[in-house]
C-alpha cells in the first residue's frame, strides 16, 4: 500500500475541482437552491491565520453536504479591499495601495484554494475594483434620490497631528490610537446615511430571524428603543422653557435639580441671566475636547457646574430647582436636557452625591423578578466567592440594595409604589407614568439610540463619493449627484496620499476639476471617500450576478438565490456590518430593486481561536499559528477536521498543535482502513446498526452544525468495524460521511477501492430505521420527578451524553428555562431526572 501522502493527492483534486469547474453553479439548473455565504475577508499583508479556515471550513462542510442532498449551492468568496490598514501600511513603506492590495489578495486566494473549499471562483468580487464600486456608487445614488444621503455638519473625532477624522474605535483615552495626540471634537460638513428611518423597522423584523440569541440583544441594544415622555420644565422669570425627554416620568416629584448638555442651544440664550458666566463658558471647553465615547463612560465621575441665577419650576408640584450643565448628558440623545433624580438614576445620584444636592425618595421599592433578574445578570456571578451558594448571594446582594436604600447610601432603581408624590401616592411605578403624563400635559414619545451613518472619510483607498459642487457665482447648481452614465468615478492612482487634513483626492487636480453635469460651469468632484462598510453592506446581491455591467444585480437571480440561506463570519460584526446590509436591504426594498427585507435569514458565529496559551493570538504574543505551515506539514484535510474538531464551532478554544496529530492519525487509519481487505462473517449484523446509527448521526449533526461531535462518531465508526473494512457497504458509508469533512483523501480513497463516478457525486445516504432500534434504548426524563418527555439514546451511552441530549429536549428545556439544576439523578438504562430550582 502507498502511504499516505497529502501533498500530492490534495494538489490533484484541487486542481481536478478548479479544471471541472466542479463547484460552479448555474442560475438555470432546476430544484431546490441554497445561498451559503462567508463573511468575505480583509486581505490583509499578514495573510489568513487560522480563525478564517475554521468558518469556511464549517460552511464547506454544509454546501457539500447539501449538494450530496441534491440542493443547487451558491457558495462564492471574494474581498473586502478598500480600506484604513493597506493605506498605513503605504504610507508607511511607499508603495502604493492598489499593489499592495492586489498582491495581498494574490496570496489570500492562493491560501483558500489550498485548503480544497468548495467555492464557485466564478462569482469572485474585489471591493476595490471599479467594475465593483461603480455599484456602490450606484447604491450611493439611489439612496440620494430618496433622501437617504445627505450632508450635514457634524462633530467628528479629529488628531491635530496626524490632520485626519478619526473613527470612535481609534480614540484611545482622548488620545489618537496612532501618535497619541489629543484628539479634538470638530464641527466638519459629512455625508450620512439616514438609517435612523428604518430604525424601528430593523428592530421588529429581527424578530423573524434564526441568529445566536447574542447578536439579536446587540442588534436591539444598539438601536436602543426607550419609551418615555418630554416634559417641559418652565424657567423662573423668563419665558424660555426647558424640554426634557425621561423614560421615568413616575419619578417626577424626586426630580431635584436639571441637567443640560454643555452645548445645548439656551445656555447661550440665557447668558445674560447666568452669574457665573466665565466657569460656565470655561467647562464647555473642556467637554469639547472630550469624545462621545469617553463621556459616555460609566466609571468616569460625574462633573458639572450650576448656573448661577437659573432656576426652573417642576411642573409636577411647582418646586423651584437649580440648573446645571454636565458632560454626562449628551446633546445627541433625547432633548439633550434631563431632569434629574438622584434617589432613582445611579448617574444622577453620583452627581448630586458630589456636590452635595438635595434627594427625595419617591419609589417605595418592590422586589419582582424583573428585579431579581437584573440582579443576577449584573452583580451575583461577580459578587460570588468560592464555594458560596448562588441563592445565599442573591439574597445578600438584594438585601445589601435595600440596605442602602433604607440608610439613604444608594438608589433604587428598580420599579415600586410612589411615594412623596401627592395625589399619587401609592400607586404602581407602572401606572403613574400614565397618569402623570395626563395630568401635567406630557407628551409620551419614543427614542432611539440609534445614529444616522456617517460614511464619509478623508482618506485615499475607498469608493469616491458620486458628487460634484457647483459653486456660485460660476454655476451654483449646488450637490450635483453624478450622472449614471459617468460611472465609475475612478480613483486616480497618482495621488499622494499622505494624510494632511483633507481628502488627499482635493490634492489630484485632474481629479477634482470636472464641470457641472447640470450647466456645464466649473465645478469640483467631492473628495471624501466612502466609509468600507458601504462596499460590504451590499455585496452579497453582486456576487448572483457579478459580470454584470449594466446593473448592480439583475432581478432574476436575485430572486432564485435571495436571501441568503445561511451566513458564518466572527461575532466581531455583530452590530455595524450587519445591522448596514439589513438597513441596505430594506432601503433597496423601498426603491423597487428587491423583494425581501432581510438579508441573512440564519447566522452562525464560529468562536475564535485562541493560541496554545489561551490568549488572543497576537504577533507580539509570538503564538500565532500560520495555516500555510500546517497545510505543509499535515494537510488540508487534517487542518480542516483538526479545527472542527476542536470544539463547538461558536466557542472559543484554545489551538493545541498536539492533538493535531491524534487527527492526522486518524485520516492515516481511514487510509488504511479503506484498502485493507478484513471481512469477518461474524459482525454484519452488528456493523448494519453502527452504520445505520453513524449515519443518522452525522447527518444530524451537520444540520445542527455540531461539527465536532460527528467527526466523533466517525471516529467511532472505524474503531467498531474494523473488522469489516473490506465489507463495500461499509467502506462507502465511511468515505461518504467523512467526504464533506476531509474532501481530498475521500475522494482519492474513491477512487483507489474502484467505486465508480466521483464521490461527491454520490447521493447522502439514509439509514435503515429497523437496523436503529434494537441499537437504542429509551430514557425517561423528569423534572423535580415529574415526567417531562422521554429519549432515545445509544445504548451504550455515557451519563453525560444522556444528561446533554435530554436538556436539548423540547419539553425539557422548557421546564428549565430560568432555573438552576443542582443536581442530576440517572439510573443507567432507564432514567434521567433534573432537580432544579
Ligand atoms: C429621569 C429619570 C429618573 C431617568 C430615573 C432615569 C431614571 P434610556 O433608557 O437609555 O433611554 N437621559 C435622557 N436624555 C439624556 C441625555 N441626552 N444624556 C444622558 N442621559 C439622558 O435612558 C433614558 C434616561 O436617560 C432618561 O430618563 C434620562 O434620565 C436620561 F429614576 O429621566 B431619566
Ligand atoms: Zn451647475
Amino acid at each position: 500500500m502507498e502511504r499516505y501522502d497529502h501533498k500530492s493527492l490534495e494538489a490533484k483534486w484541487q486542481s481536478h475541482w478548479e479544471k471541472e469547474q466542479t463547484f460552479k453553479v448555474s442560475d438555470k439548473a432546476p430544484g431546490e437552491r441554497a445561498y451559503v455565504l462567508d463573511m468575505f475577508p480583509y486581505p490583509s499583508a499578514q495573510g489568513l491565520h487560522v480563525g478564517h479556515p475554521e468558518g469556511y471550513t464549517a460552511t464547506d462542510i454544509y454546501c457539500r453536504y447539501l449538494r450530496m442532498k441534491g440542493v443547487n449551492i451558491l457558495h462564492p468568496m471574494g474581498w473586502d479591499a478598500f480600506g484604513l490598514p493597506t493605506e498605513n501600511y503605504a504610507i508607511k513603506t511607499g508603495a502604493h495601495p492598489r499593489e499592495l492590495t492586489w498582491q495581498n489578495i494574490d496570496n489570500f486566494r492562493r491560501q483558500i484554494k489550498s485548503f480544497g473549499f468548495s467555492y464557485d471562483w466564478s462569482r469572485e468580487v474585489n471591493t476595490a475594483d471599479p467594475t465593483y464600486y461603480k455599484w456602490t456608487q450606484w447604491l450611493f445614488l439611489q439612496l440620494y434620490k430618496k433622501g437617504l444621503a445627505y450632508r450635514k455638519e457634524a462633530p467628528v473625532n479629529w488628531c491635530p497631528s496626524c490632520q485626519t477624522v478619526l473613527a470612535n474605535e481609534q480614540v484611545v483615552n482622548g488620545e489618537c490610537e496612532r501618535c497619541h495626540s489629543q484628539v479634538e471634537q470638530r464641527q466638519m460638513a459629512q455625508w450620512f446615511f439616514k438609517i435612523t428611518d428604518y430604525a424601528e423597522a430593523l428592530l421588529k423584523s429581527l424578530d423573524g430571524l434564526d441568529w445566536p440569541q447574542s447578536i439579536l440583544d446587540m442588534q436591539r441594544n444598539w438601536i436602543g428603543k426607550s419609551e418615555g415622555a418630554e416634559v417641559e420644565f418652565g424657567i423662573h422669570d423668563s419665558e424660555f422653557k426647558i424640554r426634557i425627554f425621561t423614560t421615568r416620568l413616575d419619578t417626577i416629584f424626586g426630580a431635584t435639580y436639571m441637567v443640560l448638555a454643555p452645548e445645548h442651544k439656551l445656555v447661550q440664550e440665557l447668558k445674560d441671566k447666568i452669574t457665573n458666566w466665565r466657569e460656565v463658558q470655561d467647562y464647555i471647553q473642556k467637554t469639547q475636547k472630550k469624545t462621545e465615547l469617553e463621556r459616555k463612560a460609566e466609571e468616569k465621575s460625574k462633573t458639572g457646574v450650576r448656573l448661577e441665577g437659573v432656576e426652573v419650576i417642576n411642573p409636577a408640584n411647582q418646586e423651584k430647582i437649580p440648573v446645571f450643565i454636565a458632560d454626562y448628558v449628551l446633546t445627541s440623545y433625547g432633548t439633550g436636557a434631563i431632569m434629574a433624580v438622584p434617589a432613582h438614576d445611579e448617574r444622577d445620584w453620583e452627581f448630586a452625591d458630589r456636590y452635595g444636592l438635595k434627594m427625595v425618595r419617591v419609589i417605595e421599592p418592590r422586589i419582582d423578578e424583573n428585579f431579581k433578574w437584573s440582579i443576577r445578570h449584573s452583580g451575583v456571578s461577580a459578587a460570588m466567592a468560592e464555594g458560596e451558594d448562588y441563592k445565599e448571594v442573591e439574597k445578600r446582594i438584594m438585601h445589601q440594595h435595600l440596605d442602602n436604600i433604607h440608610s439613604g447610601s444608594g438608589c433604587w432603581i428598580g420599579e415600586g409604589k410612589l411615594m412623596n408624590s401627592r395625589e399619587f401616592n401609592g400607586v404602581s411605578s407602572e401606572d403613574a407614568r400614565h397618569e402623570i403624563a395626563k395630568k401635567i400635559g406630557a407628551k409620551l414619545t419614543t427614542q432611539y439610540r440609534l445614529r444616522d451613518w456617517l460614511i464619509s472619510r478623508q482618506r485615499y483607498w475607498g469608493a469616491p463619493i458620486p458628487i460634484i459642487y457647483c459653486d456660485p457665482p460660476a454655476g451654483g447648481c449646488g450637490a450635483v449627484p453624478v450622472p449614471a452614465k459617468d460611472l465609475p468615478v475612478e480613483l486616480p492612482m497618482d495621488v499622494d496620499f499622505r494624510p494632511r487634513g483633507e481628502s488627499p483626492l482635493v490634492r489630484s487636480e485632474s481629479f477634482h476639476k470636472v464641470s457641472c453635469p447640470k450647466c456645464g460651469a466649473p465645478a469640483r468632484r467631492e473628495s471624501d471617500t466612502m466609509d468600507t462598510f458601504v462596499d460590504s453592506s451590499w455585496y452579497f446581491l453582486r456576487y448572483v450576478d457579478p459580470q454584470n455591467n449594466k446593473k448592480a444585480f439583475d432581478a432574476k437571480p436575485v430572486k432564485q438565490w435571495l436571501p441568503v440561506n445561511l451566513y458564518v463570519g466572527g461575532a466581531e460584526h455583530a452590530v455595524m456590518h450587519l445591522l448596514y446590509a439589513r438597513f441596505i436591504t430594506k432601503a433597496l426594498k423601498d426603491l423597487g430593486y428587491i423583494e425581501f427585507t432581510e438579508p441573512f435569514l440564519k447566522l452562525r458565529n464560529q468562536g475564535l481561536i485562541l493560541g496554545e496559551d489561551g490568549q488572543k493570538m497576537s504577533k507580539s504574543r509570538g503564538n500565532v499559528v500560520n495555516p500555510d505551515e500546517i497545510v505543509d506539514k499535515f494537510g488540508a484535510d487534517t487542518l480542516r477536521l483538526y479545527e472542527m474538531f476542536l470544539g463547538p464551532l461558536e466557542d472559543s478554544k484554545p489551538w493545541n498543535t498536539s492533538s493535531i496529530i491524534g487527527v492526522r492519525r486518524f485520516l492515516e487509519r481511514v487510509w488504511n482502513f479503506c484498502q485493507t481487505d478484513k471481512k469477518s462473517n461474524s459482525k454484519v449484523d452488528e456493523a448494519l446498526a453502527i452504520i445505520a446509527r453513524t449515519i443518522k448521526k452525522v447527518t444530524e449533526d451537520i444540520e445542527a452544525f455540531r461539527f465536532n461531535t460527528s467527526i466523533a462518531a466517525l471516529m467511532e465508526f472505524i474503531n467498531k468495524l474494523d473488522d469489516v473494512s473490506g465489507n463495500e457497504n461499509v467502506r462507502r458509508t465511511l468515505l461518504i460521511l467523512l467526504y464533506p469533512f476531509a474532501p481530498h483523501i475521500t475522494a482519492e480513497l474513491w477512487q483507489r477501492c474502484g467505486f465508480k463516478g466521483y464521490v461527491w457525486e454520490q447521493d447522502w445516504p439514509t439509514y435503515n430505521k429497523s437496523a436503529l432500534k434494537s441499537d437504542t434504548i429509551t430514557i425517561t426524563v423528569q423534572v423535580n420527578g415529574k415526567l417531562r418527555s422521554s429519549i432515545q439514546v445509544a445504548a451504550d451511552a455515557k451519563e453525560s451524553d444522556v444528561a446533554q441530549l435530554a436538556q436539548a429536549d423540547e419539553n425539557v428545556a422548557r421546564h428549565l428555562v430560568g432555573k438552576t439544576i443542582i443536581r442530576q439523578v440517572y439510573v443507567p438504562g432507564r432514567l434521567v431526572n433534573f432537580v432544579v430550582e
